[in-house]
């Protein structure tokens, strides 16, 4: 670990507090809220309260270890010899990324024989993806990073082509607003999912070592925010959707 400013351990510091605080309010909020959606669709919501519950453990942990890893003195935080423990954030990604997958193919409901294979390819690419990607992460060898890097790549291109033609193709059989609600949350997974690749490449936009681990550190946890209790507001709003318009499809029969 670089030695860093006490004002850039301090960003991190506060960073990872700010993912506590969100992972465990958002928990609250998905827990209260299963009982405002119509009952085929909380599983969705129990997906998210699970995912930031997992989270939100992990957070606690990635925050303690981080505490763990530098002492601060003299305005100065020096490392303490401890390393930070990259496996945290990892087997929480290897947990809750196929939960977010699930959810979004579960509150689709689409007809079983396109839901259950779409949903598998999706979660056996995510964790090919998560699982190329670590020995890239804790190397310090540029060339292994680039190298797992690309690997992980490849299944992160095969979710994106999924998301984007295949579940683009379930569409039209959606109610109106729903269809809207979809194509922005595929938006969504695409702008914060796509954070995850360009915050692991930091290190190759030359600079220096402590902004890169400073910047890799808060990349990681703000795209989780967006990715996981965002994400999970957006799936609660379709869930609330479908349900309006299942309401309204059944008092008029
Ligand atoms: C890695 C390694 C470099 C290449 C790619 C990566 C992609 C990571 C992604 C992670 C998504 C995590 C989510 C967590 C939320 O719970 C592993 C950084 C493509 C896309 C959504």
């Amino acid at each position: 670990m670089p030695q860093l400013s006490a004002g850039q351990y301090m960003l991190v510091y506060n960073t990872f507090s700010l993912a506590i605080a969100a992972m465990l309010g958002s928990f609250v909020f998905f827990v209260l809220s299963r009982n405002l959606v119509g009952e085929k669709y909380r599983m969705s919501l129990i997906l998210s309260s699970l995912v930031v519950g997992i989270a939100g453990y992990h957070y606690i942990r990635i925050f303690n270890s981080w505490d763990h890893a530098y002492t601060l003195m003299d305005g100065v935080a020096n490392p303490t010899g401890t390393p930070f423990n990259d496996a945290y954030r990892y087997v929480d990604w290897l947990l809750t990324v196929p939960l977010l997958l699930a959810e979004l193919v579960l509150v689709l409901r689409l007809p079983k024989k396109d839901g259950t294979p779409m949903l598998w390819k999706l979660v056996i690419a995510a964790t090919a993806m998560i699982l190329l990607g670590y020995p890239g992460e804790i190397s310090s060898d540029m060339g292994t990073r680039f190298i797992w890097g690309t690997l992980s790549s490849i299944p992160f291109v095969y979710i994106l082509y999924v998301l984007w033609i295949e579940l683009g193709r379930s569409l039209p059989s959606q109610p109106e607003p729903v269809q809207k609600l979809v194509k922005n949350i595929r938006l969504l997974t695409l702008a914060t999912w796509g954070f995850y690749p360009i915050t692991y490449c930091l290190p190759y936009f030359g600079i220096n070592p402590s902004d890169s681990v400073v910047g890799i550190q808060m990349g990681y946890a703000i795209a989780d925010i967006l990715a996981k209790c965002g994400y999970g507001v957006m799936i609660y709003n379709i869930a609330k959707l479908k349900t309006e318009a299942d309401n309204a499809a059944s008092a008029a029969a």
